[in-house]
């Protein structure tokens, strides 16, 4: 039986070691909004949701995220009893459109909550089969190909199984044609354009092909999955979905329209486990490799990207770095490490998502706080 009978929402700041550049803005001081969840017996679940500062990625921000918690969802689910976290998204989805990240935020706690008070790890909750998860790397956009060229190289020299370079106009030919010709034909490249291009750009997005990448992120809007069908077409790099996959439906349009061959799945875009699984199970029945992407996340939603990546069509590298590449200083115990041939483990020692709050240190980096109660 779950039942959550308090939802604490905090807001906290923390400064990435670099600041991390996308074709749609900077941001140098993450925004984390953080939820902890209190059943009757006191047991604590945690999720994080994973909304910016502003609504450069998806139309949903750390603020409107708040308000919908606090107005709608949580009162969905406080003081009700759940048999399963599987009935938690479908309480939630009930005439309420969109908002996914604050939905996910909500789901991915009870979920949490559950496998603590199962006294079960997360991941094998969710169905997870992995003990360890290949990790890759998300780097910004750089001053120069120079720079890139010497960053990718770092990584790949620390182990990471996959380098994702952003690209944006004028950024993004010459970046990607330096990192191939440095770093060599077998090196494990792709670019994610953040919806910097139309299909105007065809011409010059064919140019990629000669590099042999991995795939390209979502190169048009952050809604479309038609206009990419015609790209798609014209490419011989295959072409990942981010953005505009939001539901297990927009997964069955990709496959559909042949939009792209790969998902990036990220719970908190998509409305937490359930609909991610959904999607997963989807993908996997339909040969379509998916990976789990990442939102500058702490620690907390780091655990539960962790925990998702490792069910069985997680077949390409997530961008789950460990917390170091992020943070001076993570807020789980212990912090996120990757071994040198860059894989994560998946913490299947402890019930839950297999960290530790530090509680203490997020007291002192909390700057808004707000208790709702059944
Ligand atoms: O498009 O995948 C993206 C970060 C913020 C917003 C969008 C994206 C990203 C990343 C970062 O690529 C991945 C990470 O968390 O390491
Ligand atoms: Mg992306």
């Amino acid at each position: 039986m779950l039942q959550i009978n308090k939802i604490i929402l905090r807001e906290i700041r923390l400064t990435l070691v670099e600041p991390f550049q996308i074709s749609s803005g900077t941001s140098s001081e993450r925004r984390i909004f953080i939820l902890e969840f209190r059943n009757p017996d006191g047991i604590i679940g945690w999720s994080e949701c994973v909304a910016g500062g502003n609504p450069n990625y998806s139309p949903e921000t750390i603020d409107t995220c708040w308000l919908a918690i606090e107005k709608w969802f949580a009162h969905r689910v406080l003081g009700r009893e759940f048999s399963s976290p599987e009935e938690i998204f479908p309480a939630l989805e009930e005439d309420i459109r969109g908002h996914n990240m604050a939905k996910a935020a909500i789901e991915m706690g009870a979920w949490e909550l559950a496998a603590r008070i199962k006294q079960i790890p997360l991941a094998r909750l969710i169905g997870g089969t992995r003990d360890q998860i290949a990790t890759g790397i998300s780097l910004g956009i750089q001053e120069s190909p120079a720079v890139l060229v010497e960053k990718a190289r770092l990584c790949l020299g620390l182990g990471y199984r996959k380098i994702k370079m952003k690209i944006k106009p004028g950024k993004d030919i010459e970046y990607v044609a330096a990192a191939r010709d440095a770093l060599g034909p077998d090196a494990p490249l792709m670019a994610d354009a953040n919806n910097a291009y139309s299909l105007d750009d065809i011409d010059h997005l064919r140019q990629l092909d000669q590099f042999g990448l991995m795939m390209i992120e979502q190169p048009l809007a952050w809604d479309d999955v038609v206009k990419h069908a015609t790209l798609q077409k014209q490419l011989k790099t295959p072409i990942c979905l981010d953005e505009s996959i939001t539901s297990p439906s927009k997964a069955e349009d990709m496959a559909a329209l042949g939009s792209g061959q790969i998902i990036n799945i990220k719970p908190g875009r998509v409305g937490g486990f359930a609909q991610s699984i959904a999607i997963h199970d989807f993908c996997q029945g339909h040969s379509i490799p998916v990976w789990c992407g990442g939102m500058l996340e702490s620690g907390i939603g780091r655990a539960h990207n962790v925990a998702l990546a490792s069910l069985p069509n997680f077949v390409l590298p997530g961008d789950v770095s460990p917390s170091r590449r992020y943070w001076q200083r993570d807020i789980v115990i212990p912090e996120w490490t990757m071994d040198n041939t860059g894989m994560v483990k998946v913490p299947l020692d402890k019930p839950g998502m297999g960290v530790e709050v530090d509680v203490d240190w997020i007291e002192n980096l909390t700057v808004r706080m707000e208790t709702l109660t059944a």
